[in-house]
């Protein structure tokens, strides 16, 4: 570990010419599981999990990552034996570990049958994913398998797949053919009933593929499901100047993440799993009303300060919750509309609390534009699913509408002072064209509220007028003003 002392490095770009990160010596494990997704977050938060679990109970659980897209991890990683620094942040220092759990890194566009070999490797008792919620090729609004999905129809077509279902089911039909157990998914991904989720993904394509490999993974597959939490803002160029200057290293592999960090997980795995109780994971019998805590207050409110932030002129979460009518518009939400859908063991006043501490860390500058991204994906669990439980129990939401609000503003790709936002959403062409046909505040709700992808018929019916309201106050007075009238601000 080494303490922050950012002083020392004054260097603006990267320094390429330092030494690159490279094993310590100790033992490495032997792989055990393959995950899907090397990214930020799975190295944040994942990797350095499993390592400590393995350093205090041992095991063959080394991690072979699979990119299902880019090379850009695999690399950077290579030249340094897989080995890569996350650097913790709170607001007083930052502290650095070298993290070396990590085997080998694969693309899988390069070579998919390589994948589908490790996957079919008896040595392999775990498949783990953090593909992001667009990586499970599902319908967000009912949790069901895309099958119109364009990776989906590739994978039906071929033995040699391209999305992470695909993956999972020939990888899960090689180890059939083989007479092996099958692995246990193990999804860390922010969807409701991840395991659940995964599950009914997986069943719908092998069921497409080979009825008998639908059953047979019905009756011996393993689909915990977990709640994962620690923020993880992307790295930037400076982030790699400053780790460098703790490090004396040069490690494009690196990461930032903040002190808290929370794993909870369903204990049902096929063939074992590395000991993680004994490095503080919570093993439950049901993940449920954890993952709705999280889902519900934390990525909630994540969001709901991603489009109304961005729109009023902020870019980042310390500084979007430092605005006092932000912050005031976040606390009520919690109070009054999330909190009140969450059922014990849960203390949403706790949870709120701690929460907005870590939001207010000015040592992590997450980018309300990353939380943004995607929403397609992101509303359902982290919002409507709310707003269906305040409605259903009496309880007006107008915090809940706004946020909704303030995503189909976001998605038209205009800000307040008419800038242009770069929406990332895998349905960007679509939003973009309802926000452009709309001549009115109930042209451009009508529009939203008629995607099936992201909202139900019953949702759509439910809040299409009062929405309507908020919609048109939002865009006649701006998001600050608009938070500002429903908290009292
Ligand atoms: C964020 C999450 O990017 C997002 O949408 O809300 O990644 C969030 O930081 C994590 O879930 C925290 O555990």
């Amino acid at each position: 570990m080494s303490m922050g002392r950012f002083s020392m490095w004054t260097g603006a770009g990267l320094p390429a010419e330092l030494p690159r990160p490279a094993p310590s010596g100790r033992p490495r494990p032997r792989p055990g599981i393959l995950h899907l997704g090397p990214g930020a977050f799975f190295r944040a938060f994942v990797a350095p999990w499993i390592e400590e679990a393995v350093a205090r109970s041992g095991g063959d659980w080394g991690i072979i990552a699979v990119s299902l897209k880019s090379a850009t991890a695999r690399d950077h990683m290579r030249a340094q034996d897989w080995v890569y620094t996350a650097a913790e942040r709170a607001p007083e220092e930052t502290r650095t570990r070298q993290i070396e759990v990590i085997r080998e890194v694969l693309v899988a566009p390069e070579d998919p049958a390589a994948v589908l070999d490790r996957l079919a490797d008896p040595a392999i008792r775990i498949a783990s994913l953090t593909v992001t919620e667009k990586g499970y090729c599902h319908d967000p609004a009912t949790g069901r398998l895309n099958r119109n999905h364009p990776d989906i129809r590739h994978d039906l077509d071929g033995p040699l797949p391209r999305s992470a279902p695909g993956f999972l089911v020939r990888g899960l039909a090689a180890r059939r053919k083989a007479r092996l157990p099958p692995f246990t998914v193990l999804s860390c991904d922010n969807l409701p009933d991840n395991g659940a989720l995964t599950r009914h993904i997986v069943l719908d394509l092998a069921g497409m593929i080979d009825p008998g490999l639908a059953d047979w993974i019905a009756d011996q597959g393993a689909f915990p499901s977990t709640m994962v939490d620690r923020i993880v803002p992307a790295t930037t160029d400076a982030d790699l100047a400053a780790i460098a200057g703790l490090t004396g290293r040069h490690d494009p592999a690196a990461v930032i993440h903040e002190p808290f960090r929370q794993w909870v997980v369903e204990d049902r795995f096929a063939a074992g799993r590395p000991d993680l109780q004994a490095v503080g994971v919570e093993m439950v019998t049901d993940v449920a009303p954890y993952e709705l805590m999280k889902l519900r207050m934390l990525n909630g409110a994540h969001s709901a300060l991603a489009y109304l932030g961005y729109l009023a002129g902020h870019r980042h979460v310390s500084a979007a919750v430092e605005d006092p009518v932000l912050a005031a518009f976040i606390r009520n939400l919690w109070a009054r509309e999330i909190g009140p859908t969450l059922v014990p063991p849960i203390d949403p006043g706790a949870y709120s609390k701690a929460l907005f501490h870590r939001f207010a860390n000015p040592a992590i500058r997450h980018s309300l534009w990353q939380i943004a991204m995607d929403g397609s994906q992101k509303l359902p669990q982290r919002i409507l699913g709310t707003l269906s439980d305040a409605i259903a129990a009496g309880r007006p939401a107008p915090g809940l509408l706004l946020v909704v609000a303030g995503w189909m503003r976001y998605v038209g790709g205009r800000d307040e002072s008419g800038g242009a936002i770069e929406v990332k959403d895998p349905l960007a062409a679509r939003l973009k064209a309802i926000a452009d046909a709309a001549r009115s505040p109930e042209e451009t709700v009508r529009g939203f509220l008629a995607l099936r992808e992201v909202f139900s018929p019953a949702i759509a019916t439910r809040i299409a007028a009062p929405l309507t309201g908020i919609y048109a106050a939002l865009i006649r007075d701006g998001a600050r003003a608009a938070a500002a009238r429903l908290s009292g601000a």
